[in-house]
């Protein structure tokens, strides 16, 4: 199973994340992405949105970071990661949904200003960071996760623009429950980092 790859991207991460947690073998493709790779016509018969991450999965081939996920934790049966209730997994849907969007809006668009000089209204990404940072501090106090007692889908999906928040001049240490699910995440067997997430 091939991943088509950029180390910096907090969304090629969720999938590396997750398979690593889950003993999952990925081939990593890197892409050459300074140089434009993504947006040339080899590329672009795999994603005609011109984005990583990519899965190759012996020819079934899917984008978007979060339909990887799903893909990943059905595929292995992952009931834990990937609830079979229909009220979990549209909780876990939800946050999903909120990284594609809220997150994305948010704290990764003011790391792609600050670190690869992207042309986004900053001021208006650290707002919505707040705003992320704060409704997720709220969701994550009664049980540590965003869905139920343990780690979901849901929390690797969101995790890494929040860990990564701080290179877009986000801070996240007045968020306390934030704080403490950062390190949570952190300490799960299996568990890799990235560049950029710095570590209690
Ligand atoms: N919704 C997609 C977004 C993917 C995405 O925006 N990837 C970035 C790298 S992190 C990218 O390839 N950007 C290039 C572009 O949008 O032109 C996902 O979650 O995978």
């Amino acid at each position: 199973m091939k991943l088509y790859d950029l180390e910096l991207s907090g969304n090629c991460y969720k999938v590396r994340l997750f398979c690593a947690l889950n003993n999952i073998p990925l081939d990593i493709v890197p892409v050459d992405y300074l140089n434009g790779e993504h947006k040339r016509e080899a590329f672009l018969g795999l994603n005609p949105l011109g984005q990583i991450p990519v899965l190759d999965d012996h020819g079934l081939i899917l984008r978007d970071s979060q339909a990887i996920l799903v893909y990943l934790a059905m595929k292995h049966a992952l009931e834990d990661w990937w609830p079979q209730v229909a009220f979990e997994q549209a909780k876990v849907m939800q946050w999903l949904s909120f990284s594609g969007n809220e997150i994305a809006r948010g704290p990764n668009d003011a790391r792609l200003h600050d670190l690869f000089s992207v042309d986004v209204d900053v001021e208006k990404a650290r707002g919505s960071a707040e705003e992320v940072l704060n409704v997720l501090d709220a969701a994550l106090e009664p049980t540590g996760w965003l869905v139920g007692n343990a780690p979901t889908l849901a929390d690797i999906a969101c995790y890494p623009y929040i860990a990564l928040a701080h290179q877009g001049g986000v801070s996240t240490t007045e968020f306390s429950a934030v704080v403490a699910w950062c390190r949570r995440l952190e300490v799960l067997d299996g568990y890799i980092a990235m560049s950029g997430i710095e570590r209690a």
